[in-house]
């Protein structure tokens, strides 16, 4: 079997994918998710130019060679551009192999670890009544963990709460909205929100909290502090993590589990965080870590360390990816949770799938390969759209994380 070609597929069902496909001599096709949100077309550029034209007659299933061809071989390795492209070339051929061997992806990786990927849903609301709300609304729908943000008094606008409650997109404008956040406006009102939740809710949900990048070291101990009395199940990248060693700090004040790394991209960005034990779950995922042969490096480096995986699954990953991230989940000894932003019908409609959810679970199905595809005549009904991530600047007008 050799790929015959490599096609980008770029549309906007709802918010931008990138979708690599890869076709070979024998009819067989695979898929992988390249979506980079706010960077799409960098992707796509670096996938036509500097790796499609490099994979025409090579053997699909040489899926280590390959991974390996195209990070060794790139020169200017690492950063989420390139590993986003890696990702979806990797993805795409373990779902060639999985459609060859008749066997859906988790198989390949060694069989069911559990019967089900736990996941965490979304709560968010404008202020703690509305939040609570939400809280209840996705106990309802049967979730055994629950993501909670809420404004903030005194600020705008602050991450994680959307517009319409279910669907959460950031990337709202072709050039970036600017944000204006408080950190001391924001440590005051976050205890008061988790002990409203334990107090109507009790303990019975693991309850999720993203700091998203915005606080420092110290504050981030701060914060963990006030909030063991409600026993997050984590606390999620309380600081910018290119200064590993600033976890330290973190861990010298806190018990409050910490999650990090959805915007890592290669092994090295945490391999301190996790040989340190400065972490309790690794964010790290398919479509920008380098695919499932490097997730799965980074995953068994982890376990080593009492670390779990908690892979990102917002609404800007495509369902192709978590198609492919569910197998892996289903797989992995050292599973933690996995995030899951539903997507919307009409990106749905685009990418189908075998995942369902069930009382709190998915499931990736047990079709060949990763279990997704793309209907490409309706995502040819979706064109791309510019569209870039807010930015955050201090109420003095500094530039912020956000
Ligand atoms: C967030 C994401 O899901 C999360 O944990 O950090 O919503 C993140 O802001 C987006 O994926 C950025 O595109
Ligand atoms: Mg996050």
């Amino acid at each position: 079997m050799k790929i015959s070609a490599c096609r980008v597929i770029v549309c906007s069902p709802g918010r931008n994918f990138v979708t690599l496909m890869i076709e070979t001599d024998e009819g067989v096709h695979g898929i992988g998710d390249a979506t980079l949100n706010g960077r799409e077309l960098s992707v796509a550029a670096y996938l036509k130019e500097h790796v499609a034209p490099a994979l025409i007659g090579r053997d699909p299933a040489r899926i280590e060679d390959i991974w390996q061809y195209l990070y060794r071989g790139a020169y200017w390795r690492r950063g989420p551009v390139t590993m986003s492209a890696i990702a979806a070339v990797d993805t795409a051929l373990w779902d060639i192999k999985g459609k060859v061997a008749g066997l859906p992806l988790y198989q390949l990786l060694g069989g069911a670890s559990r019967d089900g990927v736990m996941v965490y849903g979304h709560a968010n609301g404008n202020d703690i009544a509305q939040t609570l709300d939400e809280v209840a609304r996705y106990a309802g729908l049967g979730y055994k963990a629950i993501r909670a943000q809420s404004g903030i008094p005194g600020l705008a606008s602050t991450y994680g709460v959307s517009k319409d409650r279910m669907y959460y997109e950031p990337a709202d404008a072709a050039i970036a909205t600017e944000n204006i956040w408080s950190t001391a406006k924001y440590l005051d009102h976050v205890p008061k929100l988790f002990e409203a939740i334990r107090s109507r809710f009790g303990f019975e949900h693991h309850i999720l909290h993203d700091v998203h990048h915005r606080l420092t070291p110290i504050e981030a101990g701060r914060l963990g502090k006030s909030l063991e009395p409600y026993r997050l199940f984590w606390m999620e990248d309380p600081t910018p993590a290119e200064n590993q060693e600033g976890f330290r700090i973190i861990r010298q004040h806190t018990v409050t589990p910490i999650a990090v790394g959805e915007v890592f991209n290669t092994i090295y960005d945490c391999q301190t965080l996790i040989s340190e034990q400065l972490i309790d779950f690794i964010r790290t995922t398919v479509v920008h870590a380098g695919g499932i042969t490097h997730l799965r490096r980074i995953a068994q480096l982890a376990e080593l360390y009492h670390v779990r995986t908690g892979s990102h699954g917002a609404t800007d990953l495509s369902p192709v990816c978590m198609g492919a991230a569910l197998h892996f989940d289903l797989w992995v000894h050292n599973f933690g949770i996995q995030e899951y932003m539903r997507h919307t019908p009409e990106t749905d409609a685009v990418f189908p799938h075998a995942y369902s959810f069930k009382d709190g679970y998915l499931h990736p199905g047990e079709a060949p390969g990763h279990g997704v595809d793309i209907d490409e005549t309706l995502a040819a009904k979706h064109p791309y759209k510019s569209s870039a991530l807010p930015v955050n600047r201090l109420e003095d007008g500094s530039m912020w994380n956000w």
